[in-house]
């Protein structure tokens, strides 16, 4: 199994969805091949940093684990078999990152729940417009630039305006965010990576 990850790190897109294939074949767990995947990614952001890798190599491992999400989510959706709610989620304004969002996608589908992904770069109207539309007691914003906190502070404020902060729980997370941005941007909770997602949605619904 570390075989994925390593191989997500090197960028060998071929044989990453050979030996994905296999596991599953051979009936490993989806959330922990998920889970491998994640490392390698982990891996590549650490060469990015130490400048080994350069935006290109990011945007190809981008892509290599959004592909094995895609083979892997069959597996995983609605491994629970309950509905438990509705959730809307997005990457917020000024931000494009989706691996993450789409990683805390497939673990809330294969966690139970009904989740409308409003994309990246969301302003706040659309987050509003969906938890309308869907009526969704769930938010979950994902945000990986500091820069971008801001973006988070806005939705919060955007949803309280259109009357529906009583009505709807907001989870936070991605790379920077911690404790200091919930407080800052009036969000309910924040997590660390997709199983916490799975867990605050389920504490709070
Ligand atoms: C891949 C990547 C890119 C790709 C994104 C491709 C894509 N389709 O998403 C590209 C090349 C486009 C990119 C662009 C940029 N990037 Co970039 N990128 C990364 C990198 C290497 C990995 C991010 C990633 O996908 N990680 C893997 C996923 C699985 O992890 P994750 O996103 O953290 O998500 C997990 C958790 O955080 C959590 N989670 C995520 N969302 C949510 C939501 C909720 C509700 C919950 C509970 C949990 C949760 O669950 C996930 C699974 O466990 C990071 C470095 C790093 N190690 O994080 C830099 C990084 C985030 N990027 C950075 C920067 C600066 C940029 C650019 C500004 C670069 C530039 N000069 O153009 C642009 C910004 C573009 C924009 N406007 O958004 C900086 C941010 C610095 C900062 N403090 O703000 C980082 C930290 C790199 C660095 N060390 O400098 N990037």
């Amino acid at each position: 199994m570390a075989k994925i990850s390593e191989l997500l790190a090197n960028l060998e897109m071929d044989e990453l969805m050979e030996v994905v294939q296999k596991e599953l074949d051979n009936g490993t767990d989806p959330v922990e091949i998920l889970k491998e995947g994640e490392a390698g990614m982990v891996k590549v952001g650490e060469m990015f940093s130490s400048g080994e890798y350069f935006v290109s190599d990011l945007m190809m491992s981008g892509e290599m684990f959004k592909e094995m999400g895609e083979m892997l989510e069959p597996h995983l959706a609605g491994k629970t078999g309950d509905v438990l709610g509705k959730v809307v989620l997005g990457t917020v304004e000024g931000d494009i990152h989706d691996i993450g969002k789409d990683l805390v996608y497939i673990m809330l589908k294969s966690g139970g729940f009904d989740v409308i992904d409003v994309g990246v770069d969301a302003k706040p109207e659309v987050f509003v417009n969906a938890l309308k539309e869907s009526g969704a007691p769930l938010l979950a914003l994902s945000c990986l630039l500091t820069t971008c906190y801001d973006s988070i502070l806005n939705t919060v404020k955007a949803v309280e305006a259109a009357g529906l902060r009583d009505q709807v729980k907001i989870v936070i997370g991605g790379g920077p965010t911690d404790e200091s941005v919930v407080r800052y941007t009036g969000a309910d909770a924040v997590g660390d990576d997709a199983q916490s997602a799975v867990r605050l949605c389920k504490e709070m619904i």
